[in-house]
């Protein structure tokens, strides 16, 4: 447990950090979130979570009552109060208190608040050996409804999914999107790895398919154009994950993990691949005492 919860402006014991029944955040699932991860006493692309945080804000009409700078602050300040210096850390934005019905602009002040507490997602062979995931039946939220572009704290859509997934035994399902095309996972971006005339390329779909621009997502094809990959981004079907030679999924929680398994189906040989082995460690060696914060 946390010793002390960053919310509008103080530090607090968790039995302090509240917010009200009233708050819409709790009634209509109105607010935007982050979760960032720090390693070495650094956070990890910290600046980038936050300009995502308030796009997302911006997107739904709610205007956090803080600069990026004094959030960047506030994050290090929770991470001190906690003696934390590796972990995880969750900043959300509710709309805040107001009287019952939908109306958004009558709740007066928005609660932020920041938590720095610790995350393991998946089983550290999992990283070793591959995960199996799912398709999901639940589709992704159709962009014209609630874009997925927006990282808000509705997230019944990914639940519905994820429920999926752990009823067919497997800890992460694929969501397709109202189109029957590839999206991405419940919380993390999908890759797939495919050769063409002989040169490996990741293969991924386009933002427009229903899909988070992921932090790690943004980060790993980086790490790929450095090392001379190319990144084609184009609608995929079930049918080219699995027939992919490699396929891993991107996310702060899970960081790069690699998928051996959809449906039942074996992708590749059953085994992370080279490519996903090699962005696997580029991206740790990002994780040191440098990580950028930007
Ligand atoms: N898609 C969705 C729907 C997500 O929620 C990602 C992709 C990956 O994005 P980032 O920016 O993290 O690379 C996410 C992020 C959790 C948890 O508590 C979930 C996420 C991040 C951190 C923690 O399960 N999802």
């Amino acid at each position: 447990m946390p010793q002390l919860i960053w919310i509008n402006g103080k530090l607090v014991p968790p039995q302090q950090a509240t917010v009200s029944v009233y708050d819409h955040g709790v009634l209509y699932g109105d607010g935007v979130f982050e979760g960032i991860r720090a390693y070495h006493g650094r956070v990890f692309k910290l600046r980038t979570h936050l300009r995502r945080l308030f796009d997302s804000a911006k997107a739904i009409r709610l205007t956090i009552p803080y600069t990026i700078d004094q959030l960047f602050d506030a994050t290090h300040q929770t991470l001190k109060a906690n003696n934390r210096a590796d972990g995880y850390i969750r900043l959300c934005v509710t709309r805040g208190a107001g009287p019952l019905g939908l109306n958004p602009f009558q709740c007066k002040e928005p609660i932020v608040f920041i938590i720095a507490d610790a995350i393991s997602l998946y089983p550290k062979e999992m990283y070793d050996k591959g995960m199996a995931v799912i398709t999901a039946s639940t589709l992704r939220n159709h962009p014209a409804a609630l874009s997925p572009r927006i990282k808000s704290l509705n997230y019944l859509n990914n639940i519905l999914a994820k429920i999926e997934a752990i009823d067919a035994g497997v800890l992460e399902a694929v969501m397709l999107n109202h189109l029957g095309y590839v999206a991405e996972c419940t919380g993390d971006n999908i890759f797939t790895v495919r050769s063409f005339a002989g040169q490996p390329a990741l293969v991924m779909p386009p933002l427009h398919a229903g899909v988070l621009e992921g932090v790690t997502m943004n980060t790993v094809i980086a790490l790929a154009h450095q090392q001379g990959l190319k990144v084609i981004h184009t609608d995929l079907t079930k049918y080219d994950l699995y027939t992919a030679d490699e396929m891993f999924l991107t996310g702060t929680a899970a960081e790069v993990i690699p998928v051996t398994k959809v449906d039942g189906r074996v992708i590749g040989d059953g085994t992370p691949g080279p490519i996903t082995r090699k962005l696997i460690a580029a991206f740790h060696a990002l994780l040191g005492a440098n990580a950028p914060e930007d």
